[in-house]
């Protein structure tokens, strides 16, 4: 499949990159050939689609040059480089992000009103790639951009999901999911290269053999393969020149393997081998944090790991270069556990391919790995069966069982005797059925380990990896997340931007620690008005977006208090449920006159892995409240309860700006770091939230008098788990609790049927896993003083600026600063 390469004289080279003219003339003419050459239609012709497609080729027109000088200078220049390992990239819509990273904007806005066209019309036109589930994939996407910007050379590594996260729909309150065909209408920012294409392997056997030299050495003999098609995106960073790249593997299916079918004769049988090749990148697995142990997600896993490190190794570096200088030039980012078979095939690579010894190659590859651990819940550490893992790569099986007893041997040398240990450590686990821990694995392989905030951390090394922490304390590392403020305060809250900068300049996007200048404004009555006035202007762009998008009829003037996140137990969406229930009650039972009430809307916005059956009951839930409370006349004007489809990174960009309150729930200790949490208090949203993740940190930063902090502590849970929490205690304790749940359980939601939400309200009373009912009364409270702190609009607003004024540290930026300090010891490039 690879084409030679031809080799021009570098004066024509550059001839060839030249970016059009970055004038309204300049970008009309681009766009019109681009139009009717690229496109093949007239202007007068050309559809909605047509349009959108010719923009955002015009526009990559403007970052190529940089773009080609950026992988030029890779293989050029003896730089080092990260290669962000990440199975998810949740990358949210394009056009935009690229428009702001060129300053194309104001050129793009004047140049398609010359031709009849609007950019608003047109960026409505893009499908966002969401080839992620959240959090993670979202992380992936911000540290890329801060890359990027911060002229760090990075290549990010992922899949090319053919379906990316499903569309969510709901039809009678409950949730359908339905294909995300991203891909339907053409896909303008990517580049497919055939030519770099790399072979992947899998299943067959082991067998030894005597080498050249004399010695013992072993080779895997595959049973199938397939071909990894990179596909290479542009991650521009912002007004800086750089362009790095994005590089997503898509599966085919390999020519000989056709071939070997179609002259069995059985025509059928060869295509059907191709749709089984092709079915590895095919769509991403829509679970969060609570992995599925399928073999195609293993399959997954090792095709793009495995395409990765070829590419680097073999592609980007020479094919003849000295790899034991490999961790000069590399250094590879685990994005949780899904990569981590990465290291068992750079050891194969090392020692099988390039016939290194084990022991060199293992130093190596300790070099080239590090691993960020993003959860502490038990059920979301990956653990491979053996017999799965063996029969799919039983090279990679050896390789893992030899790294095990290598480690093993030190741990036993280290505490003698100290059987339990070594079992509590082994990366092969004997129960419930023998495992790979992929978490271990990470861990011994790596040359550092990060949770991703103080308090994740902390509990990763005490409770998630004890063991490891104390033989190798100097292993463990925080970096608190971030997210970038390109995308997230100033592309998605153009005003808020816009006052910032006429206050302080625009430094901030670069440098998110400048909005500390805008604090003495927050004692500023006229600055005030004007935040409130940007706030209101960004809920009426809410406001008319969901009557767009989803038929929705929203009051402008109620605080606005959301939870976006995925549909989880641990993040509590029922703890919210049953604070709106309790509300609803107290006016329904005439406790409390609706004019008593601090009016507010109330949008939940969250997807529920298809087959997480409990998080699927709460979605109809809060569907079901959602109905009664917005049918209901003694409460208009007072509680309206909005939950929009599909929840995604687009909807994000203008909800999130709208904001008053953000809620942040979950139960102390089980979220790790969270990011939407910034997100809302860098665009001036106040949080009501739990001592969790990074909550700890905004709260410690933005000051504790500007946000609502409630619930038991991480080791008040520990404490009460370890006493044996009893629900139903609580239950029988709280009179306005009681009431709430025997609401729902009593069909008050379901049209009188007891039977629809029995399950959910036994689930709480009963079992309730993450404490919602132990925490209920203290969130109320809270929820009380946000009333109370809201009805002063001028204090709340002093608030909400001290909040953005206060979290210039979440800038993502800041997070990659932390790993290039603390673990990549990596250099911008010039
Ligand atoms: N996270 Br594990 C996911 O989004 N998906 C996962 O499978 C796992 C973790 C999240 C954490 O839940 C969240 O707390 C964190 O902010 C985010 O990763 C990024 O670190």
């Amino acid at each position: 499949v690879k084409g030679p390469r031809s080799v021009p004289t570098h004066e024509r080279a550059l001839e060839a990159v030249r970016a059009p003219a970055a004038d309204v003339d300049g970008f009309v003419r681009e766009f019109l050939r681009e139009l009717n050459f690229g496109q093949g239609v007239s202007l007068a012709r050309a559809t909605v689609n047509d349009q959108y497609l010719a923009l955002a080729r015009t526009v990559r027109h403007y970052l190529m040059a940089r773009w080609l000088e950026a992988i030029a200078h890779q293989r050029r220049e003896p730089v080092k480089a990260v290669g962000y390992l990440s199975a998810e990239y949740l990358l949210g819509r394009q056009l935009d992000n690229a428009l702001l990273a060129a300053d194309l904007e104001g050129v793009v806005t004047d140049g398609l009103a010359q031709c009849g066209l609007s950019l608003d019309t047109l960026r409505e036109q893009e499908e966002e790639p969401g080839l992620g589930n959240g959090g993670l994939g979202r992380l992936a996407a911000c540290f890329i951009d801060s890359l990027a910007t911060l002229s760090v050379p990075c290549i990010g590594y992922g899949i090319r999901y053919e379906y990316g996260i499903f569309r969510q729909t709901f039809v009678d309150g409950r949730q359908v999911e339905q294909p995300d065909t991203w891909l339907a209408l053409g896909s303008p920012w990517e580049f497919p290269h055939p030519e770099s294409s790399q072979p992947v392997n899998f299943a067959g056997h082991t067998e030894t053999f005597v080498d050249d030299d004399g010695s013992e050495r072993t080779r895997w003999v595959p049973e199938w393969g397939v071909i990894g098609v990179p596909y290479n995106y542009m991650v521009p960073g912002y007004r800086n020149g750089r362009v790095n790249t994005l590089r997503l593997w898509s599966a085919q299916a390999t020519k000989a393997f056709d071939l070997s079918i179609f002259n069995g004769g059985d025509y059928v049988d060869a295509v059907r081998a191709q749709t089984f090749a092709e079915n590895i990148s095919k769509v991403l697995y829509p679970e969060d944090s609570t992995p599925q142990g399928k073999e195609l997600r293993l399959q997954q896993q090792y095709f793009f790991v495995a395409c990765s490190l070829a590419d680097f190794m073999f592609e980007v570096l020479d094919k003849d270069f000295d790899l034991t200088r490999l961790p000069e030039r590399i250094v590879f980012q685990l994005n949780d556990t899904h990569p981590v078979i990465a290291v068992p095939e750079m050891m194969r690579l090392l020692v099988d391919v390039k016939k290194l010894p084990w022991d060199q190659a293992w130093e190596i590859t300790r070099q080239c790995f590090n691993y960020t651990c993003h959860t502490l819940l038990p059920e979301a550490l990956e653990v491979w069966p053996v017999d799965l893992l063996r029969r799919l790569l039983p090279r990679h099986y050896e390789i893992i069982d030899r790294i095990n007893a290598e480690f093993l041997a030190d741990v036993r040398a280290r505490f003698p005797g100290d059987e339990m240990m070594v079992r509590r450590m082994s990366i092969i686990s004997d129960y419930p059925e023998r495992g790979v821990r992929m978490a271990h694995l990470a861990t011994v392989a790596s040359g550092r380990v990060n949770g991703v905030a103080e308090l994740h951390s902390q509990l990763l090394r005490d409770k998630v990896l004890p063991d490891f922490s104390r033989i190798w304390p100097e292993k463990f590392t925080n970096v608190t997340n971030g997210v970038t403020p390109r995308r997230f305060l100033r592309h998605a809250n153009p005003s808020l931007s816009g006052l910032i900068t006429e206050a302080i300049g625009d430094g901030w996007v670069t440098d998110l620690d400048k909005l500390q200048e805008l604090e003495p404004l927050a004692g500023d009555a006229s600055f005030r008005a004007r935040f409130r006035e940007v706030k209101r202007a960004n809920k009426s762009r809410l406001v008319n977006l969901l009557r767009e998008r989803d038929g929705y009829e929203l009051p402008v003037e109620p605080m606005l208090d959301v939870m976006v996140k995925r549909l989880h137990e641990y993040k509590r969406q029922s703890l919210k449920l049953l604070h709106i229930v309790t509300l609803y009650d107290r006016i329904a039972s005439g406790r409390v006159a609706a004019s008593q009430i601090q009016p507010r809307t109330f949008v939940f916005g969250a997807k529920a892995a298809p087959g997480y059956w409990m998080a699927k009951e709460t979605i109809h839930l809060i569907n079901a409240v959602a109905s009664t409370v917005n049918s209901d006349p003694a409460l208009e004007g007072v509680l309206h309860v909005a939950f929009p489809a599909n929840y995604n990174v687009t909807l994000a960009e203008t909800l999130i700006p709208a904001a008053d309150l953000s809620e942040q729930i979950s139960l102390a200790g089980k979220e790790a770091s969270g990011t939407g949490n910034m997100k809302f208090a860098l665009n001036g949203a106040l949080t009501i939230g739990t001592d969790d993740g990074a909550n700890v940190e905004i709260r410690r930063l933005v000051g504790e008098d500007n946000f609502f902090l409630f619930g038991l502590l991480e080791p008040e849970v520990a404490d009460l788990s370890a006493q044996g929490y009893v629900p139903s205690s609580f239950y029988e304790s709280d009179d306005e609790l009681k009431r709430a749940l025997d609401l729902i359980a009593a069909g008050a939601f379901s049209g009188g049927n007891p039977d629809t939400f029995a399950p959910v309200v036994s689930n709480l009373l009963h079992e309730d896993r993450f404490m919602a009912l132990a925490d209920y009364r203290a969130y109320l409270d809270a929820q009380a003083r946000v009333d109370a702190a809201y009805a002063d609009q001028d204090a709340w607003s002093r608030s909400a600026i001290l909040n953005v004024a206060r979290c210039g540290f979440f800038s993502s930026d800041r997070s990659m600063r932390d790993y290039i300090d603390r673990i990549w010891h990596t250099d911008p490039v010039s």
